[in-house]
């Protein structure tokens, strides 16, 4: 048995505990400013912005350290176009025959409908695809674990990324989803996860007057 190489972790802080509070505080400021923005502006953002937001997110913990993610960054104004189309043809479905009551009354207040002009607008659309297997550059197929928890959390990361850097984003999830393959020439053994749209805000952007559920409702301490 060859040995496992283990490498000494090197702590990037050494924070007293009134600078953990002081700096988990701050950062709970911060994010708590995050929005769900609809009302894209057309104004460009420099890829290496991009680049930065998916190499954090590629750091994200997963399954094996398999790594089951693969981000497609669209910019081509003729893709997005057929992007749009494609999802405004499922999501025309969606709301106008699928969607039980419940859930059209669930999405209410957010003020979403089968119209996805953003899908155009933004400057791009990071697709996000899962893999349940990888396959190899010599054909082999490896099993991943955890793809969804994996995609999730790094996704989740990519999105705090966005908005560290001064951007916005809207997560999308048109279903289902499989004209992305087509479209954007992934294989078979890619899901896609979501569209996350990625842009400035338009100048006039409004967002719903919602609110968290507090730390007593979603946390207990034991
Ligand atoms: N995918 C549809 C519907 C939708 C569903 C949920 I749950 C949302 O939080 C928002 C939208 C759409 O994108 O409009």
């Amino acid at each position: 048995m060859p040995l496992k190489k283990f490498i000494k972790y090197k702590s990037p802080t050494n924070y007293s505990d009134q600078e953990m509070i002081d700096k988990s505080f701050e950062f709970y400021e911060f994010i708590k400013k995050r929005r769900t923005i609809r009302d894209f502006s057309n104004k460009p953002v420099p890829r290496e912005v991009i680049e930065n937001c998916i190499k954090s997110a590629g750091t994200a913990p997963n399954g094996a350290n398999l790594q089951p993610w693969q981000f497609v960054v669209v910019s081509d104004p003729k893709i997005k176009r057929t992007i749009r189309i494609a999802a405004e043809e499922e999501e025309k479905i969606f709301y106008k025959e699928k969607a039980p009551q419940e859930w059209l009354d669930a999405l209410e207040p957010l003020g979403t409908n089968e119209n996805k002009p953003f899908l155009e607008t933004a400057p791009y659309l990071i697709v996000i695809f899962s893999k349940k297997v990888d396959i190899l550059p010599d054909g082999r197929q490896v099993k991943q674990y955890y793809s969804l928890e994996s995609v999730g959390i790094a996704t989740g990361m990519l999105i705090t990324a966005i908005h560290n850097a001064g951007l916005v984003s809207l997560t999308h999830t048109p279903s289902p989803m499989n004209f992305l393959n087509k479209i954007l020439g992934r294989p078979s053994n890619e899901k896609p996860f979501l569209i996350l749209v990625v842009g400035h805000p338009a100048k006039d952007a409004k967002v719903p007057d919602i609110t968290k559920k507090s730390l007593e409702r979603i946390a207990e301490f034991k």
